[in-house]
């Protein structure tokens, strides 16, 4: 089973995807965390450039290098962890492709779902939690840490991405779980596992 969580910066998904994995391992499931960009030698290698490398990226090149971390994550690990039964909990998948290169970098949507197509094999998301937080949240949340590159791209990229991630829910209701970040983290977490439970038992 391959669960994703989705959202802004800060919006909580390492912290629900540590009480959901913590849940699921002490109930005796296999469980494998990973995040995108990263999780294998060379898409770390990748994370690095696109996160902190001093070269100004295009659009384009900051697409095809989240593309090519995620196309070595899914063939080398994804994959073949999910053929053993593994629930496999990834920290960003597609969906943020979408969301950040499509609505906030403004690639052509067509290019971006082929893209993420080719890169993840075809492979989706059982479920998907989107935690949805306003920016100036996201902004309270992260004032402490230096930011990242892609952190440095302003209000306007980011309430393009926002109003992508809630177009993109919006049109999989099947798969993704709209859920208001702002609630208590006991919360969230008591509405993922009323979603969980169907799927797991
Ligand atoms: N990116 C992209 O552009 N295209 C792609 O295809 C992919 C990624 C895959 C990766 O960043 C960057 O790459 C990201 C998108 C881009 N850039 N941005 N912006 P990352 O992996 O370094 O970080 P992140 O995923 O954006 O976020 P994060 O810092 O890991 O945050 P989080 O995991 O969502 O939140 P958290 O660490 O669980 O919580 C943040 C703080 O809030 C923490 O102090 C918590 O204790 C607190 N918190 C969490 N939940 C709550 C609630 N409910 N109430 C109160 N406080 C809370």
């Amino acid at each position: 089973m391959l669960i994703t969580f989705e959202g802004i910066d800060g919006c909580g998904k390492t912290t629900q995807i540590g009480l959901l994995s913590s849940y699921l391992r002490e109930n005796g499931k296999e469980v494998l965390t990973l995040r995108e960009p990263g999780g294998t030698e060379f898409s770390e290698k990748i994370r690095d450039l696109l996160l902190h490398s001093k070269d100004k990226l295009t659009a384009q090149s900051e697409l095809f290098l989240f593309e090519s971390a995620r196309a070595d994550l899914v063939e080398k690990i994804i994959k073949p962890e999910l053929e053993k039964g593994t629930i496999v909990i990834l920290d960003r998948f597609y969906d943020s492709t979408t969301a950040y290169q499509g609505y906030g970098r403004q690639i052509d949507l067509n290019v971006v779902n082929a893209s993420n197509h080719l890169a993840s094999k075809n492979l989706k998301p059982d479920i998907t939690f989107f935690l949805d937080i306003p920016l100036e949240l996201s902004y309270q949340r992260s004032n402490h840490r230096k930011l990242d590159k892609i952190e440095k791209s302003g209000d306007e990229f980011f309430t393009r991405v926002i109003d992508g991630y809630k177009k993109i829910a919006g049109e999989e209701p099947e798969r993704i779980v709209n859920i208001d970040g702002t609630k208590p983290i006991g919360e969230i977490f008591k509405t993922i596992m009323d979603k969980m439970i169907n799927l797991i038992y």
